[in-house]
Formats: C-alpha cells, sequence, structure tokens
C-alpha cells in the first residue's frame, strides 16, 4: 500500500489555523465591504476556478546543463497522476493533468484514466512531441518535423499528432496542444516561407483529423531550440496559422515564450477579440523561456493578463472559454510545493482582478482619467486577497496553509523511500 495524506490529516491541520483564518476574512470582507465588493462573491469565484497541471512538472525539471533529481522523483505516469492527486487534494484548484506524449505513453489508457478519477482528475488538453526522437523513431527531427524539408519525416510528425489525438480520445481530452522546435540556426538554412507553408500543409492534415468536439491549439515561441528563426515565433504567425486552418485552431500563449518586456496582456486582448484565444501555460520568466513559477519574479504581469481574462468573461466576450495550464520546470524546488503555490498565485490574480468594478474603470476611462485608472487597477493587485482563497480551501475540504500541510505529513520522505533512486541525473528538461 502506498502512502497517501488523509481527509483526517488535513482536518486536524486546518483546525490549527481555522480560528486566525476566520479573523482575517472578517477584516477582508470588512475591507471589501467598504468597497463595494461582497467578499462572499469573491470566494465562490475562487472556488469556481481551475488550472491544469502538467504531467512533467510533477518531475525535477533541469537546464541543458543538469538535471538534479530530488527524493522519491515519479518513475511513470502513474506515480506523476498520485502527485498531482496530492496537488489538487491540498489546493482544490487543479482538478485536470495535462498529459505529454510520449512521456506519459501506457499500454492501457483506461487503466490511467481510472487511475486519475481514483485522484478526483481528468486530463486536459494532450501535448504532442516532435521536438525530441522517441526511441525507435525512423526519422530524427533533427532538422525539423512538421515543417521538415523531406516529406517522409513530416508525415512521421504528422502521424504522431493523430496518434496523440487518439490516445487523448482514450484519457477524455478534448485538446491537442501543438509546440515544435522547427527553425533554423542560420541565415540561409532554410526558406523562412518555404518552412511555413510546410507548416500549414502539415497542420492541415492535423486539423481534418480533429474529432468534432475537438480543438487544436498552436503554442507559438521566439527561440529556442532554434536560435536564428523559429517557424511559429510569434502570436502573428500563430494568428496566421489559426485563421487559415479553420474555427478548432486557436493560439495558446506560454507566457515565457516572448521576447522580454512584450505586452504579452495585450496580445491576450487581441487574440480574445478574435475569438482565437486557445489559453495559457502559465509560468514565469526574467530573461528567456525560464518555466520559473508562476508569479513568482513578476506576479504583477500575471495580475495584467488576469486583468483583460476577467474583463472579458465579465463582458462575455463571444468565443471566449480560455484553457488554463501550468507549464513550469522545477529544477530547485520540490515540484509539488512549486505546483501548489504556483496555482495558488494564478487563482490569486484570477481573484484580484474579480475585485475591479468595471463600469467605474470604464467611466474614468471615458474621462481619461489617467491616475484614475490606473489606481482602481493597482488597488485590486495591492489587495492582499490570501484569506479568501484559504477560505475557498477549507470550503472544498482543502488545506488552509496547503505547503505547511504538506510538509508536515511527510508525503516526499515516504516516496523516497517506496520509489527507489533511478541514479539516473541526466541533462534536459525532464
Ligand atoms: C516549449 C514548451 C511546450 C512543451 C514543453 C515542455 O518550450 O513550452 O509547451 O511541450 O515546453
Ligand atoms: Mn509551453
Amino acid at each position: 500500500m502506498t502512502f497517501s495524506i488523509s481527509a483526517d490529516f488535513i482536518g486536524a491541520q486546518n483546525r490549527k489555523a481555522e480560528a486566525a483564518l476566520a479573523e482575517d476574512y472578517a477584516a477582508l470582507g470588512r475591507q471589501l465591504e467598504r468597497r463595494g465588493v461582497d467578499i462572499e462573491k469573491m470566494t465562490a469565484r475562487a472556488m469556481a476556478y481551475a488550472v491544469a497541471v502538467p504531467s512533467w512538472g510533477v518531475g525535477t525539471g533541469g537546464t541543458r546543463f543538469a538535471r538534479f533529481p530530488g527524493p522519491g522523483e515519479p518513475r511513470n505516469v502513474f506515480d506523476k497522476i498520485d502527485d498531482c492527486g496530492v496537488i489538487h487534494q491540498l489546493g482544490r484548484v487543479t482538478p485536470t493533468v495535462s498529459p505529454h506524449i510520449p512521456w506519459d505513453k501506457v499500454d492501457d489508457y483506461s487503466a490511467l484514466r481510472q487511475k486519475a478519477a481514483s485522484h478526483d482528475l481528468t486530463f486536459d488538453a494532450v501535448n504532442s512531441n516532435s521536438f525530441q526522437d522517441a526511441k525507435g523513431q525512423k526519422l530524427s527531427y533533427k532538422f525539423g518535423s512538421l515543417t521538415h524539408a523531406d516529406p517522409g519525416t513530416r508525415a512521421q510528425a504528422v502521424e504522431h499528432n493523430l496518434e496523440c489525438i487518439e490516445i487523448g480520445r482514450k484519457l477524455g481530452s478534448s485538446a491537442l496542444t501543438v509546440w515544435i522546435a522547427d527553425g533554423s540556426n542560420f541565415p540561409g538554412q532554410s526558406n523562412l516561407n518555404a518552412a511555413f507553408d510546410r507548416y500549414m500543409a502539415s497542420l492541415r492534415e492535423i486539423y481534418d483529423a480533429l474529432p468534432k468536439d475537438w480543438s487544436v491549439f498552436l503554442e507559438h515561441k521566439l527561440y529556442e531550440p532554434a536560435f536564428y528563426s523559429t517557424v511559429i515565433s510569434d502570436w502573428g504567425s500563430s494568428f496566421m496559422a489559426a485563421s487559415e486552418l479553420g474555427p478548432k485552431a486557436k493560439c495558446l500563449v506560454d507566457l515565457g515564450h516572448h521576447a522580454p518586456n512584450t505586452n504579452i496582456e495585450q496580445i491576450v486582448a487581441r487574440l480574445i477579440r478574435a475569438q482565437k484565444l486557445a489559453g495559457f501555460h502559465f509560468n514565469d520568466s526574467k530573461y528567456g523561456d525560464d518555466d520559473l513559477d508562476s508569479g513568482s519574479v513578476d506576479p504583477f504581469r500575471l495580475f495584467l493578463v488576469f486583468n483583460e481574462l476577467v474583463d472579458a468573461e465579465l463582458r462575455k466576450a463571444p468565443g471566449f472559454n480560455p484553457a488554463y495550464m501550468i507549464d513550469q520546470s522545477h529544477n530547485v524546488t520540490d515540484p509539488i510545493e512549486s505546483l501548489i503555490q504556483s496555482a495558488n498565485e494564478i487563482q490569486r490574480a484570477y481573484v484580484q482582478a474579480s475585485l475591479i468594478d468595471r463600469a467605474v474603470l470604464a467611466a474614468v476611462q471615458a474621462e481619461s482619467d489617467v491616475l484614475g485608472g490606473h489606481l482602481l487597477v493597482k488597488q485590486a493587485f495591492v489587495t492582499d486577497v490570501s484569506p479568501v482563497l484559504a477560505e475557498a480551501r477549507r470550503r472544498k475540504s482543502g488545506a488552509i496553509d496547503p505547503i505547511a500541510t504538506y510538509r508536515a505529513s511527510g508525503y516526499r520522505r515516504h516516496k523516497a523511500e517506496e520509489r527507489p533512486d533511478s541514479g539516473t541525473a541526466s541533462a534536459g528538461i525532464v
């Protein structure tokens, strides 16, 4: 029998924190009431919010230089689902897992689905992978995949994506996320226009194979691993492709995939207007695609993205139904703690942006009252909504203080005993 955290243990931990929470919640309630905000409405929104965790995020991540596995590393996707289960059990805001193929390939997908269900989890968008050569693969993706100059290699990559759709159907997913590393490192290495044409031809085959209620999420990225040109490098290329493909194709925004200081919230506003916002890969970064914990470097940027999302939600923007997913690499922290905290920071940005009275903001903007508008937005960002987030967890039988409860449970220590060290330290993101 493997170790799991009991509901009684969480309850016992919560009883130590309930009185302080009640006090903080009441105080915040009074503060918000003076601002015409009903704290119960905010708690209901927090309880309704959900973000997916990446299956690949519960193992220790690495860089091209090295990866330093921690104790009790998940050995396979079933271990990963157990760890995703703990993140949801304590935080109560991550009911779905986004799988990655072939990293999560198994023989019996209904067994995997049942395993997830045993943790109240379901599967979100499936990620294909034609940026690595899988074991036994005939043709290499060294020089590209869906846009490779060789038709055989493109066909192999298309076939892989069709296989991902089949796996997703078995897992109950309804979307395929396609990020490709295709690009070049030298001017003259590839024809920039022809590469995009090849991308469109390959995506057309994938798009036409999508089941009726499915979507394909196109993920753009400025650079890495290609360092001169990347075929789908920005939202413009992604939007062009999604528009040519059709209504089932939308643009996925990974926060780390832009040049430093890019106004990502405006890209989000544009994609919402065009009904082409697929959703997000949330993370944070200071320089490149650092895949750091959401809200850990620039929480104001995350908040400003949610300011656009909540505005769209409340004005009932047509076609607005983004998929919220985390995509991070946990190189120096316990991945479970990082994902609990990151989901909390994403939920925090959603609640903070919900504090803004949109009618009042529109009125001051109509008056070109510059600081008036800024102060309304800033006031929401500087409001500590922690009691709302903790109360939402308590009401959903989660942990008032999930990180402290996780540490007190000794879950990682138990997993270190149950999961013998694979001892295979390698380089790379997983
Ligand atoms: C590419 C990316 C993509 C995933 C991978 C793990 O940088 O963001 O979404 O497939 O990370
Ligand atoms: Mn991503």
